[in-house]
Parts: structure tokens; C-alpha cells; sequence
């Protein structure tokens, strides 16, 4: 893309409305506008990084075994009054009147609507396990809703059900998201750690909420400084190996790491040495649920089991904060010059910096670089305005793209551009071919 014809509406100033790093840094470099409260606009910046992460989170889903699927945002109130949440979900649910005078919601989760799916055309335990899920939109009309994309009214989340016949088989369905979870987040740059929570209007009594330390993070944590290192990494995983996925469940959860609502004095004293304790601020990025057969049983999701019986299946939702991740990634990687996408997420790969517009010899080279990152498979953006160098830095600093390629006259007359890390500021000359090479290489890992 050329930055000339793209939409990049940056701001100078720091808008006044925003607290918190992330909020401003999304409305400065032009990737939100705010429609009305907790409700925004996804400019094309903001809106390429959301969906590299949709991209990614379908990804791991599939790895998974989990399958997509659409449901729409407008619910019909009789589902939920099935299931009894249609009075006990609160003010947080936005009730909409339709012409027919039907009482419809927005809807601020899927639990009576997939179920009222399955119910539709699964009978038999036979045609288990199944786990549906979907991106979708949703709105909770927050008190406060605040700090941008991370508290908003209506946001982005991935939400996903298993059907399973029993809680065993359920349990390996939990333990399946946990892991999926874990290489999602890794795969954005992020660190999330599994803590155990609590169940909320959900319901159930299995749950843990993943966290992303940051001291502007909502949620309060007390956990074992051990917990910072471990890494899921790129070992290779069979979703269907029951053993292997109970393992990697051992192993996060035999750590201390809880939010302040499971947080157990007593417990943590006796657990994790005094030198190890930690207490910090931290964003939640998702949590999983089982919740055994509370919604199967009233709205009678049943199947056929071995024996003949028909059964409620066993439960569980599980959900990722898709577009709340998009702030939780710039809280962990900013500086006071802008953001700093980790490569797994960044909107372009690399920006190139044209230091004179205009002079012959530097569009060429420009024109030429843009050419062959293109055909690498790499998506590049060419800051090709007549502005300063100090503007053109200033500006890819800010958006936070983690390379940069600068071309000018002085290094051109000796066959060299210079490629510089967002994230170290080290910079080092080469020629045009071998930036290339290096950015290729790069990117080949993420
Ligand atoms: N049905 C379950 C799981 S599918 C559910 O709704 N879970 S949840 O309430 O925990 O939401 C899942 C994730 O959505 C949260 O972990 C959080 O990352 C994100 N989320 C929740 N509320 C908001 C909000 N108001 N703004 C932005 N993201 C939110």
C-alpha cells in the first residue's frame, strides 16, 4: 500500500478523552473512531490488525477440530427465556421491540442460541463430540464502558460451545481450548496465563480466565513468579491425545496464578514461597467454561446414548476477546514514540521511507523495494508523501510497524538502504536485495 492512497487519519495531539496508553494510541494513529460510547468505527489500520487476529484465532480453532460457524447478532427473548437467563441477565442486555412487537436482543453471548442449534439436528451420541464456534459481534451495555476497545459496549469475540456426552469427554473438550488458547496467544507475541476464576452470570463451576499482565489491566492477580516462564512454543500437539492435553493442563494449572475473586490467602502462602510471590494488574483476553449440562437440561438438548437413554449433553463455552486483545497488544508493546506490533500481528510487515520524494533515483529504489516485498508474499507500506524524513519516521513510529526500510540519494550513491527494528532502533545498511532477504526471513518464522 501506498501510504498517498491509503486512509491513515493520524492525530497530533493526544486526544484529551483517553487514559490509557492503548486507547490513545489507537485513536492517534487513526485505527478507531468513536461511533458513541463504547462503540467504534474500525478504521482500515485498525481494522487489518483485527482481522489478522480473527485470522489467527480460526486458525488454532481448526487445529484444534473445532468448527466455524455464523450466528446472527439479534437474538429472539423466547430462547433466552428457556434457560432462564432472559430476567437474570440484567441491565447489561440491550432489549430491542421489533414491529411485530417480538422481543429481540442484542446478543452478549451465544449459549441458548447454539444450543438451540444442536438440539435441532443432533440426537445421537453417535454424531459426538462437537465443538461449534464463531466470531461475532456482541453487546453488553456496560456501566462503564472505558479505556477504548477494552471495556466497550459492542466488541468482537470468538465464542465457542462443545457438546460432549459426558463430563469426562467434556473436560478433555476444556483442556483442548485451554491448549488452543495458549498457542493463540503466543502466536500474537502475547503472554496469557491461565488463572482460575470465577464462573459469573455464565454459570457453571470449571473456569479460567486467561490474563495478560499490564498495569493498566482491570483484573488484579496474585500468582508464583514461575508462571512468567513458562511457554507453550511450537511443540507439537494431538488435540485428540487425551494424556498429552491433560499434561499441558497439569503443568499451568499446578501453578499459582489466580484473579482476585479465586485468590486464597491461605492457599498461596502455603503454596509459593514468600520470594516468589507476585501481586499485579492484568487484562483478561478470554476464559473458558464448563458448565455440565445447565443449559442442556431446561432447554433440552438430549441425545441417545449407549444404552438407550436419552441424556443431556455436557457443556461448555469458551470465548476470546478478540477486538479487547487489539488494546491488550498495545499495552504490552509501546513506547512513548507509538506502538510496536509484535510480527505475528502487525497491520504491514514493513514500512519503507522515502527520504526524497520526488529525486529519480529514490522512487526508483523505492518503486523497485515495494515491487520485490510484494512479490515475496510480504505487504509492505511506502510512505511515498513529500513530507520530512522527521514526519515520515514519526509516523511509522507511531503506527508501530516492527521494520522499516529508509531510502535515500546518499545511501543509493553507495548501493545501500538502511533497515532498522521498531522494536531495538538498530539500524544496519544493506543492499536493497539482501533488506528484502532479511525481511522474507523474517517473517518466514511468524
Ligand atoms: N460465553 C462466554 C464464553 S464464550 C463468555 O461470554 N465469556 S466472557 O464473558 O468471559 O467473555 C469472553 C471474553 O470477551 C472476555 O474474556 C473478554 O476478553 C472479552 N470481553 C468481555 N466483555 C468485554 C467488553 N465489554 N469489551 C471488550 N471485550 C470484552
Amino acid at each position: 500500500m501506498r501510504l498517498t492512497r491509503y486512509f491513515l487519519p493520524v492525530l497530533k495531539e493526544n486526544p484529551a478523552e483517553a487514559q490509557i496508553a492503548s486507547h490513545r494510541l489507537m485513536l492517534r494513529a487513526g485505527m478507531i473512531r468513536q461511533a458513541s460510547a463504547g462503540i467504534y468505527s474500525w478504521l482500515p489500520l485498525g481494522f487489518k490488525v483485527l482481522s489478522r487476529l480473527e485470522q489467527i484465532v480460526h486458525e488454532e480453532q481448526q487445529r484444534a477440530g473445532h468448527i466455524p460457524l455464523l450466528m446472527p447478532t439479534l437474538q429472539p427473548a423466547d430462547l433466552w427465556q428457556e434457560s432462564g437467563r432472559y430476567n437474570a441477565y440484567g441491565p447489561e442486555m440491550l432489549r430491542i421491540r421489533d414491529r411485530h412487537e417480538r422481543d429481540m436482543l442484542y446478543g452478549p453471548t451465544n449459549e441458548e442460541m447454539i444450543t438451540d442449534i444442536f438440539r435441532s439436528a443432533v440426537s445421537s451420541y453417535k454424531e459426538l463430540p462437537l465443538t461449534l464456534y464463531h466470531i461475532q459481534w456482541k453487546f453488553r451495555d456496560e456501566v462503564r464502558p472505558r479505556f477504548g476497545v477494552m471495556r466497550g459496549r459492542e466488541f468482537l469475540m470468538k465464542d465457542g460451545y462443545n457438546f460432549d456426552l459426558t463430563m469426562e469427554d467434556a473436560l478433555h473438550a476444556y483442556n483442548r481450548h485451554l491448549v488452543s488458547y495458549l498457542r493463540t496467544y503466543e502466536r500474537m507475541g502475547l503472554q496469557a496465563f491461565p488463572m482460575r476464576a470465577d464462573t459469573g452470570p455464565i454459570g457453571g463451576d470449571y473456569s479460567h480466565e486467561f490474563l495478560v499482565l499490564a498495569p493498566t489491566g482491570e483484573s488484579e492477580v496474585f500468582y508464583d513468579s514461575d508462571a512468567t516462564g513458562l511457554r507453550f512454543g511450537d511443540r507439537d500437539i494431538d488435540f485428540t491425545d487425551r494424556a498429552a492435553l491433560q499434561q499441558v493442563y497439569d503443568d499451568w494449572t499446578a501453578i499459582y496464578a489466580r484473579t482476585d475473586e479465586t485468590h486464597d490467602e491461605a492457599v498461596y502462602a502455603e503454596r509459593v514461597p514468600e520470594e516468589r510471590r507476585r501481586t499485579a494488574r492484568a487484562i483478561e483476553v478470554g476464559q473458558i467454561f464448563y458448565f455440565g449440562t445447565k443449559y442442556s437440561e431446561p432447554m433440552k438438548a438430549l441425545v441417545v446414548n449407549e444404552q438407550g437413554e436419552r441424556v443431556p449433553v455436557h457443556m461448555g463455552s469458551h470465548g476470546i476477546g478478540v477486538s479487547r486483545l487489539v488494546g491488550a497488544l498495545i499495552e504490552a508493546n509501546h513506547d512513548d514514540r507509538g506502538i510496536i506490533w509484535p510480527e505475528g500481528v502487525t497491520p504491514f510487515h514493513v514500512g519503507i521511507a522515502n527520504l526524497k520524494q520526488g529525486d529519480g533515483a529514490a522512487d526508483a529504489a523505492c518503486d523497485a523495494l515495494y515491487a520485490g516485498l510484494k512479490a515475496r508474499g510480504l505487504d509492505p507500506l511506502y510512505d511515498d508523501r513529500s513530507e520530512r524524513a522527521g514526519a515520515k519516521f514519526a509516523t511509522l513510529d507511531l503506527i508501530g510497524l516492527p521494520w522499516r526500510i529508509t531510502v535515500g540519494p546518499r545511501g543509493l550513491a553507495n548501493g545501500v538502504v538502511e533497515l532498522t527494528s521498531r522494536r531495538t532502533g538498530e539500524s544496519e545498511e544493506m543492499s536493497p536485495e539482501a533488506a528484502i532477504d532479511r525481511v522474507a526471513q523474517i517473517y518466514a518464522k511468524v
